[in-house]
């Protein structure tokens, strides 16, 4: 007797071999075939208490569609694990196994969640050019290209796009896009190449109502992923967490205190971030929350966040977080043509590099606001994954550009 497991998007099955009953070449033919071998089977299907799936393949045809090298660069099936290069370096293999392939169902069904929660509150869906004359996010991260004879940048985010549709009479629009970030540093939560789930909306109702807004959309489509992902039987579903809502709102100088700066007007960091999501989960028992009313000396160089009309040393910003991980940021916009100018020129910026985005604020610009979410991040946490390249087919960093 001899046994031929075979695996496709399914999952895997027993072929199973019997002396006497299965024809002599079949044992010669899949005895010498290499493993992760393509292979087309034809034959009987009987119960088996035995077999994985509790059925087995009697085969009376095998054809060989494609025959595998040897040695396999990674293995599959094996129970030992290969570091994360090694995995990246043959990714296509990597991804055959399926505990790797069930964090591509989860992103599948999780942009599919965030669709059709926007499509619920009538957002359109934009695309917006990746190839840009200009960034927006600080010129430090961004990728120049050769354009023709000029010089041309990569979008670090669709920000200054999604706004200008606003003043188009667009309304309520969402992007689910790359984003590309000259990022050198090498850590588990930066990326080269991301996916930006961005969102943008007129008349917001405050810096509250747009937060509602963010936090009804993930909640339904983490709703929605969960049990899509439960009816797959896909091993995934436990980790996506059933989330409340409203959400609960650190201000950021109490979170300031927690970390140990009362009255501190800096930026935290990983460590901060982290010690922020072990008490809120400590406390509130809430993987979500907001760090509200980012002071203006940390968003000095983000020109496009309103600053409170009453304490122009805070502005509408905030953050979201998922225990203890930044996953998007955004908050009320400066819609006001003359605020607006003055912002660019106190981030040391020059306006008339702007001159499509200030145009649209010349003819008549909606009060807005919106926000952008890392998609890999957010994957990276659902999944449970310890770097976020894991979270992407094909991950950039610093230092991959390959396969
Ligand atoms: P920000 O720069 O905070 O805001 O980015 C928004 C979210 O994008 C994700 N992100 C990244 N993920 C992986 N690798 C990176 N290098 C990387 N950089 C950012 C994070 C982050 O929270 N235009 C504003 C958003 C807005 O105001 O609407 C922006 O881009 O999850």
């Amino acid at each position: 007797m001899a046994f031929a497991l075979v695996r496709d998007g399914s999952g895997t099955s027993q072929v199973t071999l019997k002396k006497g009953t299965t024809d002599p070449a079949l044992f010669a033919l899949l005895g010498d075939l290499p493993r992760e071998s393509v292979v087309e089977v034809e034959g009987t299907v009987q119960r088996s208490a035995k077999a994985q799936r509790g059925v087995e393949l009697l085969p009376s045809r095998v054809e060989v569609l494609a025959r595998a090298e040897v040695p396999l660069p990674l293995g599959v099936v094996d129970k030992v694990g290969a570091d994360l290069d090694t995995r990246f370096n043959h990714r296509v293999i990597d991804l055959r196994k399926p505990a790797v392939r069930s964090v591509f169902e989860l992103r599948t069904v999780l942009l599919h969640g965030f669709r059709n929660a926007f499509l619920a509150r009538g957002f359109l869906e934009i695309e917006t050019p990746k190839l840009l004359r200009q960034g927006v996010e600080g010129g430090a991260t961004l990728f120049g290209v050769d354009y023709f004879d000029t010089r041309a940048y990569l979008a670090q985010s669709p920000q200054l796009y999604k706004q200008m549709l606003l003043s188009s009479g667009f309304e309520r629009v969402f992007e689910i896009a790359p984003a590309f970030r000259a990022e050198p540093s090498d850590t588990v939560r930066h990326l080269t190449e991301f996916t930006s789930l961005d969102l943008e909306i007129a008349y917001p109702d405050g810096a509250e109502g747009l937060r509602t807004v963010l936090e009804e959309v993930l909640a339904e489509a983490l709703r929605t992923t969960r049990a899509e992902l439960t009816a797959r039987g896909n091993p995934l579903a436990d980790g996506v967490p059933e989330v409340a809502t409203p959400f609960p709102r650190i201000p950021f100088a109490t979170a300031s205190e927690w970390v140990g700066r009362p009255g501190g007007e800096e930026d935290f960091g990983p460590d901060d971030e982290r010690a922020i999501g072990e008490r809120v989960d400590r406390e509130l028992h809430a993987p979500f929350y907001f760090l509200i009313d980012y002071p203006t000396a940390v968003k000095a160089g983000t020109f496009y966040a309103q600053r409170q009309d009453a304490n122009p040393a805070a502005t509408w910003y905030c953050d979201l977080d998922f225990r203890g991980l930044e996953i998007a940021s955004g908050g009320l916009r400066e819609h006001r043509i003359d605020r607006l100018r003055a912002n660019i020129a106190s981030a040391g910026l020059d306006a008339d590099r702007f001159p499509g985005y200030l145009e649209a604020f010349r003819f008549g610009m909606p009060p807005h606001g919106g926000f952008g979410l890392g998609i890999d991040r957010l994957v990276q946490m659902l999944a449970g994954l310890s770097n976020i390249r894991e979270a992407r087919l094909f991950p950039r960093d610093r230092y991959r550009l390959d396969p």
